[in-house]
């Protein structure tokens, strides 16, 4: 018999991912999405699985619907991907981040344990839980103290998530992930945000690339490598959580140069802090520039992770670098202009 997977989050980049991955080793795959005015399915349709996938109306928000999705499908798991997922947004609207990131877990949570305790669950943690411990690499024992809304949220969220396999012998499993990028990214992430504007500058749509804070550091892996270890996760013997990540970290600064390089152009930068500018040094082009709209209210410096748990007891580990990444995303976003 097959077994049935609940996504959460299928009209997201993750989603999309995890549903090809399961799809792939014969799961039966439900892809729960929100409703709204429109239906967001270009990314399932990118990965050509539109079609083999069940959807299903789902929205965290209400407990009713959730409850009746569990007991229509009967999942054998649910992988919870579903979030405001966006850092900068929840600054602006920490009540709906935390009303979706945070209470909508213990809704589902809830929902298992009333319908069916044996169902297991994967909730989407983040390294955003981590805040500014910038002194070592970020590993399951490091104290967490998040910095966003988002990162709250999603704190809270995680310890739900350990409470209920502890006090109910659910199996639960909370994977801390660093950042983990692809062409199926959002816009509005740095890493899209700056293919999509270099490109469109490279090929004359777009002059000019307004960003934030330029010298962030994140640990950015591909999230085709992620969403094997979501899975490594759930078919191990003991539920659990790991980090997932690739140990290394580089700069917004950093992700612009190579960006840049695999378009052939290269950036040359003049000024400090808000006066920055990038000048394509191949034509002499003025092609980024800094906007404080894009600063956060409070940033986190570097995150960069310690996945030898997971290599050890899943072995998983990242099998895209950092340049593969940047490159493969390039070359996806190039196509559009051919
Ligand atoms: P994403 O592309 O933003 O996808 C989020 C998904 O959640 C979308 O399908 C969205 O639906 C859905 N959603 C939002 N609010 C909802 C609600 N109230 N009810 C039901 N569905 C709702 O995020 P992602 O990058 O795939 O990330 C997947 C998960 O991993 C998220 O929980 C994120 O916080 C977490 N995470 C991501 C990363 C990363 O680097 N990507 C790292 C660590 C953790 P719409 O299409 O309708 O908006
Ligand atoms: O791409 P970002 O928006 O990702 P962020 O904030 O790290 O969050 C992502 O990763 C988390 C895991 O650590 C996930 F949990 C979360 O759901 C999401 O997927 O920003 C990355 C960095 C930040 O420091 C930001 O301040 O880039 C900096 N940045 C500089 N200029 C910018 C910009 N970020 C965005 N989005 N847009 C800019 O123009």
């Amino acid at each position: 018999m097959k077994k049935i997977a609940l996504i959460t989050g299928i009209t997201g980049q993750d989603g999309a991912y995890l549903a090809k991955y399961l799809l792939e080793r014969n799961w039966h795959v439900f892809g729960a999405f929100r409703r709204g005015s429109t239906f967001n399915t270009w990314r399932l349709e990118k990965l050509g699985i539109l079609d083999k996938i069940e959807l299903i109306n789902l929205e965290l928000l209400e407990m009713t619907n959730i409850i009746n999705v569990i007991k229509k499908i009967k999942p054998t798991t649910i992988y919870n991907l579903a979030a405001q997922s966006f850092v900068g947004a929840s600054f602006e609207q920490p009540i709906f981040t935390s009303e979706v990131n945070a209470l909508g877990v213990t809704r589902i949570l809830e929902a298992i344990k009333t319908i069916d305790p044996k169902i297991k669950f994967y909730q989407a943690s983040t390294s955003e839980m981590f805040g500014n411990n910038t002194s070592h690499l970020l590993d399951e024992n490091t104290p967490f103290y998040p910095k966003s809304p988002y990162g709250a949220s999603k704190l809270y969220a995680h310890w739900i998530s350990v409470n209920y396999r502890e006090s109910y012998n659910m199996f639960v499993c909370s994977g801390i992930l660093f950042n983990h990028e692809s062409p199926l990214r959002g816009d509005e992430f740095v890493t899209k945000k700056i293919i999509s504007g270099l490109t469109k500058i490279k090929f004359k749509k777009q002059k000019l690339l307004k960003l934030g804070n330029l010298e962030a550091k994140r640990d950015w892996g591909f999230a085709g490598d992620y969403v094997e270890g979501m899975f490594k996760m759930m078919n191990s013997e003991k539920p659990d959580d790991y980090v997932l990540a690739t140990g290394k970290a580089y700069s917004v600064r950093d992700f612009c140069e190579i960006a840049a390089l695999n378009l052939n152009m290269k950036i040359k930068w003049q000024g400090t802090g808000e006066k920055t500018i990038g000048i394509n040094s191949v034509d002499g082009e003025k092609v980024i520039s800094i906007d404080k709209n894009f600063y956060r209210p409070a940033e986190i410096d570097c995150l960069r992770g310690d996945s030898k748990k997971a290599r050890n007891l899943l072995n998983w580990k990242p099998k895209t670098d950092f340049n593969s990444l940047v490159k493969l995303m390039i070359e996806d976003e190039v196509k559009s202009y051919a």
